[in-house]
């Protein structure tokens, strides 16, 4: 039988118990987004960005066919060195746990398993979505999809900027999916503190983001994710220029090479990386750690609206 209980950390186990702050991170970053041996430098950075803030980090993977929701050392070290780990959406997590298998999780394997331990929210780089050429090939990330039926609130830069994000922002409108702004009135563009897009709603601090979340919550409805769009600071942004140009030929190379599905992601920010001298990197690396920080404080300020006496109105 496949092992379907989730294998908490002794640290999550503990802080999810005492309803104190945690955030979900996702592993895919760390396996196929990042290059070794930075991937652990910056895994290890990550949740310590978040213990930092006041908050347990909870690094989701599939380890040896068992959903894990925050990793010890040697497991994150495993993650971030181990060349066989497969890249798991949310629809692969069956096979893997039933074939022993072992994969670092997507954003929508991540909120699903996050999700179902009780954590509330998660921080990525950015979200996946509508490919551009869609209209030829149907690529969609699941994490859009998921997200409509999931309720946690993901801190992202937007969504990555291989994308069509137009297409993308139209599908999570449809899918009924929120977006906050987070500082900006604008749609961040992941590398690029703008995607150019506008967005509906603009908040300004994590109490804000908490409301919104509270909300959601009494209303009832579908349980739809809330995606918190932080922008990477100005001065850390990749050079629009160099993105623009860099990516077009990172585009034409992926169709050339035939790239399809699940590559698709890993071989455009491999491409952009080493197009860009590893300027694409740092940019990516301070959009992450930017959305971790946020995301923490974003949990304590939920945790203490979770706290506070219920009060009715008369
Ligand atoms: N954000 C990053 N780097 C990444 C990803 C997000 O900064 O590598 C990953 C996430 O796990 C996301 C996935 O869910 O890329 C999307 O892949 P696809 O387009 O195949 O759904
Ligand atoms: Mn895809």
């Amino acid at each position: 039988m496949s092992d379907t209980t989730l294998h908490l950390s002794p640290e999550v186990r503990e802080a999810l118990a005492a309803r104190r702050p945690v955030v979900a991170l996702e592993s895919t970053i760390i396996a196929h987004g990042l290059p070794r041996p930075r991937n652990l430098a910056v895994a290890d950075e990550l949740e310590a960005l978040v213990r930092s803030a006041g908050a347990v980090p909870a690094t989701v993977a599939v380890l040896d066919g068992r959903p894990h929701v925050g990793l010890v050392k040697d497991q994150l070290e495993r993650v971030a060195q181990d060349k066989s780990l497969t890249k798991l959406g949310q629809r692969d997590l069956a096979p893997a746990l039933a074939a022993g298998a072992s994969g670092a999780t997507t954003v929508s394997a991540t909120a699903f398993l996050a999700a179902r331990a009780g954590i509330r929210v998660f921080a990525t780089g950015g979200l996946g979505g509508v490919h551009r050429g869609w209209t030829e090939i149907q690529d969609e990330s699941a994490d859009l999809r998921l997200l409509a039926r999931t309720r946690i609130t993901v801190v992202c830069a937007g969504v990555k900027s291989i994308l069509d994000v137009p297409a993308t922002l139209q599908r999570l409108e449809t899918l009924g999916v929120g977006i906050l702004g987070y500082g900006t009135e604008h749609f961040p563009g992941f590398y690029l503190s703008s995607s150019g897009e506008r967005v509906d709603w603009t908040v300004r601090t994590p109490e804000e983001v908490a409301a919104v979340m509270g909300a959601q919550d009494a209303l009832g409805g579908p349980e739809a994710a809330l995606v918190v769009a932080q922008p990477v600071p100005e001065a850390e942004q990749l050079d629009p220029v160099l993105h623009d140009r860099v990516l077009a030929e990172a585009l034409v190379e992926c169709r050339e090479r035939g790239i399809r599905g699940q590559a698709v992601t890993p071989f455009l920010l491999d491409q952009l990386m080493r197009r860009t001298g590893g300027a694409s990197l740092e940019a990516n690396v301070a959009a992450v750690r930017g959305n971790v920080r946020l995301a923490a404080r974003i949990a304590i300020a939920a945790a203490r609206i979770e706290a506070a006496p219920v009060t009715e109105d008369l």
